[in-house]
């Protein structure tokens, strides 16, 4: 899986928004390394949007798989990197993409403790960031869920050795999922920046540059 870390470092990320790139450009760009997107075990579907509780699948029947190129075209970027030596690869990931800072948050009842029934709610509620969203899952699993470009709810099931990264202006929420436990490293360009912003703010200006990029693609 080095490709995906080579990938990520060519993907050339921008700070603004206003200059934000289409990923699936890059993606689909004449690459000197072969995209590595296509992994197959990666698991994002449409979301079934029943009102049970969503820390079950919520897969459809048949299940609509999404692919990561699908995924690239709303912006979200996906990398399993568990062969490799993950710790070295984020490392190395934050050096060439200047994501100075970093922590960790462990999203259990132990973790999180009192927070946590206010914490879960404010995951599941669907919003988005004026920065990009990047997470390096430790131990554990969980799922996002974002607004594709024609606003349906993908899934996307995260486990240990994934990476992902939502873009500033995606609306998204995040939920653990029956295991009830995961631990993530946030990886941050600048200071943590946590305000999420529930929809609608559909006149936010970072939604509009998003929505922007999306539509170009
Ligand atoms: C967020 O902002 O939605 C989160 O940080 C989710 C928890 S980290 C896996």
């Amino acid at each position: 899986m080095q490709g995906g870390a080579v990938q990520l470092a060519l993907y050339a990320f921008t700070p603004s928004f206003v200059s934000f790139t289409s990923p699936s450009t890059l993606i689909h760009s004449p690459a000197r390394h072969p995209p590595t997107s296509l992994d197959p075990t990666m698991r994002a579907y449409l979301y079934d949007n029943l009102d049970t509780d969503c820390r079950e699948p919520h897969e459809l029947s048949p299940s609509v798989p999404v692919s990561a190129e699908e995924l690239a075209a709303s912006g979200v970027l996906y990398w399993r990197l568990k062969d490799e030596n993950f710790t070295e690869q984020i490392d190395k990931i934050c050096e060439e993409r200047n994501y100075k800072n970093r922590d960790q948050i462990t999203v259990s009842k132990e973790g999180l403790g009192d927070q946590f029934d206010a914490k879960i709610k404010t995951f599941f509620a669907e919003h988005l960031h004026e920065d990009e969203e990047i997470r390096a899952i430790l131990e554990g699993t969980g799922y996002f869920d974002i607004r594709d470009k024609d606003d349906r709810w993908v899934r996307i099931k995260v486990e240990a050795g994934d990476l992902i990264v939502l873009p500033a202006g995606i609306y998204h929420r995040f939920t653990l999922d029956t295991n009830n436990y995961l631990k993530a490293m946030r990886l941050f360009k600048e200071d943590p920046v946590w305000t999420p912003l529930n929809r609608p703010c559909d006149d936010n200006p970072y939604r509009k540059a998003y929505l922007q990029t999306v539509t170009a693609i």
